[in-house]
């Protein structure tokens, strides 16, 4: 209710409206408010901002502004700032929190709705054209100023024709907020201010970082698929697997001559020596990618990687000490080594015991 007048703002009849007036800077053909303001109708609050009059570099100051709804009064203006950017857009607010653009430069201020203080700025690339609009925690921003015309050498012409992208800021460390945008959101990246870590970042051994986001950093001990270097290789050897099977089909080498298993490994030789050779691939991985049915189709691969490493470490023994004996002393093929079994025991009978001791009485 105006005190003077007794119109309401909302009166219905808007004969004796408006029923207050501020001057809050000097105005002129480039100056005064510029677009919308915010009502905050909660708390009888008005925000806006206004434009720089002649000169964008040193605009009619104060530039942002808050008025009591119901009176007009300037409750707070953004005095504090020195030469502080005027605006080309709308001013927009939340609950607390007054967003405004720049008219000679790109940062987005943010200003404290119950006293003005200024909470921050966030630059973007191109003055702000429309208002900002805050959607379910992202601040949407629009660009691209100008004025369009006739004339093709007009500057204000030019420049509206260009196209504009639109921004969304977040807050970081709030849900599907890419702070560091590295292409991964919070909470999937570990480091959201940090783009040389998120799950798609290589991991780098023995640094104390992890980079991968799998919570370990890895060891160059690590076998392969194991410890903390068991998330990097899983992707390595995948996108090994990729490149062997575009260069080389497993299902051209079907056992016929040409395509036996000899072949298929000569063919995906390059894929894998080259990604060694690029630091892609640990070489502790190689024997994963030639577990493969390629080339023999009839062969059955067994799933269980610890009894593969035990079958090639007894030939392996079975042939050194084949190659040990002495000449005419029952040197014989190694042949294929016996798989042990976790729970096999030799025979009691079988076994050499040692004779006891008896206890012997202390010396005197
Ligand atoms: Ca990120
Ligand atoms: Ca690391
Ligand atoms: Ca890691």
């Amino acid at each position: 209710m105006n005190a003077h007048n007794a119109v309401r703002w909302d009166d219905a009849d808007p004969s004796q409206l408006p029923y207050w007036r501020r001057n809050v800077v000097a105005g002129g053909p480039a100056g005064g408010i510029i677009a919308t303001a915010a009502v905050d109708e909660a708390n009888g609050r008005i925000h806006f901002s206004t434009a720089p009059g002649s000169n964008p570099f040193a605009p009619q100051q104060p530039t942002v502004h808050t008025l009591d709804m119901q009176t007009g009064a300037i409750l707070w203006q953004n005095t504090a700032e020195t030469n502080a950017d005027a605006s080309f857009a709308s001013t927009s607010a939340i609950p607390g929190v007054v967003f405004v653009g720049g008219a000679r430069s790109g940062p987005l201020r943010f200003y404290d709705a119950a006293i003005g203080a200024k909470l921050g700025s966030i630059p973007i690339a191109f003055v702000l054209a429309s208002p900002p609009a805050v959607v379910d925690g992202h601040v949407i921003l629009g660009g691209g100023i100008g004025q369009a015309s006739d004339d093709p050498m007009d500057p204000a012409n030019i420049v509206s024709h260009i196209p504009s992208d639109v921004t969304a800021l977040c807050v970081t460390h709030t849900l599907a907020c890419d702070a560091d945008q590295d292409g991964a959101d919070f909470p999937d990246d570990c480091d959201d201010n940090d783009p040389a870590r998120n799950p798609s970042a290589r991991e780098l051994p023995d640094d104390g970082i992890d980079q991968d986001c799998d919570f370990f950093d890895a060891s160059s001990r690590d076998l392969c698929l194991q410890g903390g270097s068991a998330h990097q290789d899983r992707r390595d050897i995948d996108a090994v697997r990729a490149a062997m099977e575009g260069a080389c089909p497993c299902g051209d080498f079907d056992g016929s001559p040409g395509h036996k298993r000899g072949d298929y490994r000569r063919c995906v030789r390059g894929a894998i020596q080259s990604a060694i050779g690029a630091g892609t691939l640990r070489g502790r991985c190689k024997s994963q990618l030639l577990q493969a049915t390629c080339g023999r189709p009839d062969t059955v691969i067994c799933c269980e990687e610890w009894w593969r490493r035990k079958i090639a470490r007894v030939a392996h023994g079975a042939r050194r000490r084949a190659r040990a004996a002495p000449p005419g002393r029952g040197r014989s093929r190694p042949g294929r080594p016996t798989v042990p079994t976790r729970t096999a025991r030799s025979s009691p009978s079988r076994r050499r015991r040692r004779p006891r001791r008896r206890a012997q009485p202390p010396a005197r």
